[in-house]
Parts: structure tokens; sequence; C-alpha cells
């Protein structure tokens, strides 16, 4: 653990190393201009070692920049891997590389990052507490820095230039806009009070900030390829799931301590990936689909029950590989679909077994589910990535009721309590820049926004009150923009570096029956 070392400290060695690359690149450039000598037909390897390895690992496994390994490049939106390379990244250390190496280096150096590795690497309990850096300059304070209502608090994560704003819920003011680990996926997970919210990279390094004093605590790399972090009920333990290594990392929210890492091993003794990891508030557990195995495990986060050891676990054996799902209000049951198939199946997670099918062609995301009461029946809206459309499905007789066709597939939905619509935005295709507000009871698509014609707009989150929403212009200049969510005009625009997900304290610590997982 270093947890002695200096924030100051650790900004200056990424400090010195950028001025390393420049300087390397520097020099690189002068003897390609003095000597003529061409790089053009250095292997991809040797070219890696002398110009990424400082900064990326020599093991492509990330440094002070991201890995670059096929699990995390191809999940990368933006601009292509040469790209980058040839013209550095904006808002990152990341320097261009045009005028050291030509096109066709690194145009071969950006085909054999997409490679995977020829060894399955470690990232075992050592090596994750080596990885911590507390902060050595943050220091608690027994009352928020801040007057703004502490449960109407949304973070705005910018994937733009990989920041977090603090938003006050009220008045729309930025209080504080913090830098990220790179690339952050999925949502952040607030400690049960509101105060403290962990985010993770796709990197796998997850990051502790405290709300009331505007400071970073600290940061662990938990993985080496993250799925999504999950908080237990007390608040005490975090779970992430990892791609790679094939593992769960457990870790204390108190001081980031390492408390299990769970080698994702199928009862075939075979390895897996997690799909992803959420809280079941109800059963005061852990819940956790295999990627390559058709199970899906409970891990039990009671530390008051006598009959169950904390962390034990539970298999649920199921038909098939479970990708992406989703939980009925009660959690009672998951609905889960392979990314590649066309049905859902529901798992009893009481009964622990499989209780239904049903049809569900074009790629449901159920990950970005959200259910509420129509006719005294509890239904559930998942959109469908390669369709433009919307499955509602009774989650008492599992069956679709209806489908909602939209102007092209979509991504991510969301409702609020006290709002009569659901909203959803059209993600992929030529209309990627409208939103749908969509009546909860009727199906009809009450309005159609189009906030930045030409510019993708996506992802909304509510105030805690659900008088507005806010929605992302989710663009390099991108901005925020607050609607009033019972007249659907517009209240406020405040300019961001690609807004993509937006998080209200409340109403993600009080489960918000609109929101996601
Ligand atoms: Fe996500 C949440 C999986 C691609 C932005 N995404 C999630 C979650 C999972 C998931 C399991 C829930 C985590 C949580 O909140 O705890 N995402 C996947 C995929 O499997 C998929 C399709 C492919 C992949 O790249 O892994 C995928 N996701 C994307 C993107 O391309 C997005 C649009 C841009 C990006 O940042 O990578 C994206 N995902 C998000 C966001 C959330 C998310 C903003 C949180 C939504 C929320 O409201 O909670």
């Amino acid at each position: 653990m270093i947890q002695n070392t200096s924030f100051v400290e650790f900004l200056s060695t990424k400090l010195k190393l950028l001025v390393a690359g420049i300087g390397r690149t520097a020099i690189a450039l002068a003897l390609v201009l003095l000597t003529g000598l061409d790089l053009a037909h250095a292997d991809p390897k040797t070219v890696y070692a002398e110009h990424c390895a400082d900064c990326h690992g020599v093991n492509r496994l990330g440094g002070e920049g991201p890995a670059l390994i096929p699990q995390t490049l191809k999940r990368m939106r933006g601009p292509k891997v040469a790209n980058v390379i040839l013209e550095g990244r904006t808002s990152t250390q990341m320097p261009a590389f045009a005028e050291v190496l030509d096109a066709g280096t690194v145009e071969e150096l950006a085909a054999w990052l997409k490679i995977p590795l020829d060894f399955i690497p470690t990232w075992d309990r050592n090596q994750i507490e080596d990885s911590i850096v507390m902060n050595p300059d943050y220091k608690p304070v027994d009352a928020p820095v801040w007057t703004s209502d502490p449960m109407n608090i949304t973070l705005v994560v910018e994937t733009g230039d990989h920041h977090v704003s603090v938003l006050d819920g009220d008045t729309f003011d930025v209080l504080d806009r913090f830098d990220t680990p790179f690339a952050v996926h999925g949502g952040p997970k607030f400690s049960p009070d509101g105060r403290y919210v962990f985010i993770m990279s796709r990197d796998g390094w997850v990051q502790k900030y405290d709300i009331w004093s505007l400071k970073e605590i600290g940061r662990l790399r938990a993985g080496l390829n993250s799925r999504n972090i999950a908080m237990s009920r007390d608040g005490k333990w975090l779970a992430v799931s990892n791609y790679l290594p094939m593992t769960l990392t457990i870790i204390s929210t108190d001081d980031l301590g390492v408390v299990r890492v769970v080698p994702i091993v199928a009862k075939d003794r075979s390895s897996s990936r997690v799909s992803a990891v959420y809280q079941a508030p109800q059963r005061n557990s852990f819940i956790l689909a295999l990627k390559d195995a058709p199970e899906v495990w409970e891990i039990n986060t009671d530390g008051e029950n006598a009959a169950a050891e904390l962390f034990a676990l539970r298999r649920i054996e199921v038909s098939e590989p479970i990708d992406d799902f989703f939980f009925d209000d009660a959690y009672r049951n998951l609905i889960g679909a392979a990314r590649d198939g066309v049905r859902a199946i529901v798992v009893n997670l009481s009964e622990g077994k499989e209780i239904a099918e049903l049809p569900l062609d074009g790629l449901p995301h159920l990950g970005s589910g959200i259910s509420w009461e129509r006719n005294g029946r509890r239904v559930m809206a998942t959109p469908h990535l390669k369709e433009g459309k919307l499955s509602i499905i009774d989650t008492e007789t599992w069956e679709r009721i209806s489908i909602i066709k939209t102007k092209g597939p979509g991504f991510f939905l969301r409702s609020h309590e006290n709002t009569p619509y659901f909203w959803s935005d059209v993600f992929f295709g030529p209309h990627k820049d409208l939103m749908h507000v969509i009546d909860k009871q009727s199906f009809e698509i009450v309005k159609t926004l189009q906030p930045v014609p030409g510019a993708t707009v996506a992802h909304v989150e509510f105030t805690r009150d659900g008088k507005h929403a806010l929605v992302s212009v989710w663009e390099d200049d991108g901005a925020l923009i607050v609607y009033d969510a019972e007249t659907l005009e517009e209240v406020k625009r405040l300019p961001m570096r690609k807004p993509s997900g937006k998080y209200n304290v409340w109403n993600k610590i009080t489960f918000s029956e609109g929101t996601s997982h």
C-alpha cells in the first residue's frame, strides 16, 4: 500500500513521464530529421517498447496511461486508435506522434495493440493493495463545505476530458469539477448517507470522493479490465466485477482495504468473466451473473446474519450465460439475456431456479430497464440496442404486453415516481439527436425533443423531486440541458465535455423507481 505517496508526488511523477515522453518524441524527431533514420519498418513490439511502454506499461496493462489491450480498446468510442497515436488525445497527457512515426508504422502498431495478450495477467491481492494511492491532502470535515441540499446533489460524468462535475440540484451551480481515472463507465455508487461516492473506470481504477469536502480520498486499481461496482446495503463493502482477471474484488469502503479477491470459477471448473454485479437491497446481498458460464451468483453481505457467513456464495444454475440483466421491484426475480440472444430468461432468486422465458429479439438492453405501476400491475420497459423499439413487460406474468416504436435504437431509459413520463434516447442511427418523452400509462410518445440538431443526445437523470430532467448532449463540446419535467421546456444549459451519465444522490440511495440499479 503506498498510502504515504503524496498526491503532489503522484502528479509530479505523471508530469515527469509526460515531459520524458515529449523529450523522447523530440529526440526521435531530431534523429529522423538529422539522420533520415526510417522507423517505418520497426516491428510494433519494438515501437511500443520505445514509445509507449513507459506510460502504458511494459505489458500493455496500463500505468499512468490506460491499458492498451483489446478488452479496453474495442470498447472505446471516439477516434480510432491510430488517430489517437498520430494526433494525441486532447485533455490528457497522450502526446501526438505524427512527427515521429509515419502513418504505416502507426497503423501496424494500432493493429498489434488489438491482438490479445499472449499471457493471462495476474492482478492479485498484493498487486491491488500496492496500487492504493491515498490523498495525503484529504482532511475529513464535520459538515458539507457548501450550503446546498445534500440529498439533491447530482454528479455528471464528463467523459470528454475525464472529469466529474458536482451540481447543486436546485440551482444547477457547479460546486466542484474533479478529475477521474481514464474512461469512467457505469454508475458511481453512493454511500447510504450520500456523503461518499465511488467511481470506476474501465481499467479497474476505483476512486473514492468525499462530497462534503469536495476532495478525493484515494483510489486503487481493483482489476485490470472491470465492468461495474456495487455497494453492500450497509455501505461497508464495495464489489468490483472484472473481466480481467476473472475475479470479483471486494474492498472495504472505509479504508479501501482489500477484503476478498474471489476467483470466478464455475461449477464445471471453468473460469468466467463477470457480466455485472448489483446490490439486491431487500436480500442484503450482491447478485452477479457469469458471462461465460450458465450461473448466477448471490454473495451474502449481511454481517449480522448468523445463519450465513459474510460473503458466503450461493450458485444458481441457469440455462445459458447471462450478459445483461435487470431485477423486479422486490429483487425477487432477475430477468436476463445473452447479448447475442433473442430471448430473455427469468430467474427466481428465492427459489434459485428459472421460472419463465420470453422472446426478446433485437438485443434488449435490460441493464437500462426501469419499472413502474400501471393499472395495478408492475411493468418494466427495456430499450433494444439493435432495433428502434422499446419492450414493455408485465413483471407478474413475464409477458411482453406492448412494443413502442421509436426513431431508432436507444441506450438509456429514465423516469421518476413524481412524473407521468419516462424518457428514452435514440442513441444510434440518423436520429441520435432525438429524445422521446413517453406517457407511462398510455405508452404514447407525448413529445420528441431535439435539443441540438445533429448532436447525440442521451441519458436522463431527474432532480430529487422529479421536477427537472437533466439531459446530456453527448458531444465533446456538449452540454447538460435542464428541462422542466412537466412543461418539457428547456430551463438551463450548462456547457460540458461529453457528459454521459448523471446521478442524483437521493434517487440513487433510495433506489427511486425510475433509475437503473
Ligand atoms: Fe455501459 C452502465 C455494460 C457500453 C455508458 N453499462 C452499464 C452497466 C453495465 C454496462 C453492466 C451497469 C453498471 C452500473 O451502473 O453499475 N455498457 C455495457 C456493455 O456491456 C456495453 C454494451 C459494451 C461495453 O462496452 O462494455 C456498454 N456503456 C457502453 C457505452 O458504449 C457507453 C454508452 C459509453 C461509455 O461510457 O462506455 C456506456 N454504461 C454507460 C453509462 C452507464 C452504463 C453512462 C450508467 C447508466 C446509469 O444510468 O446508471
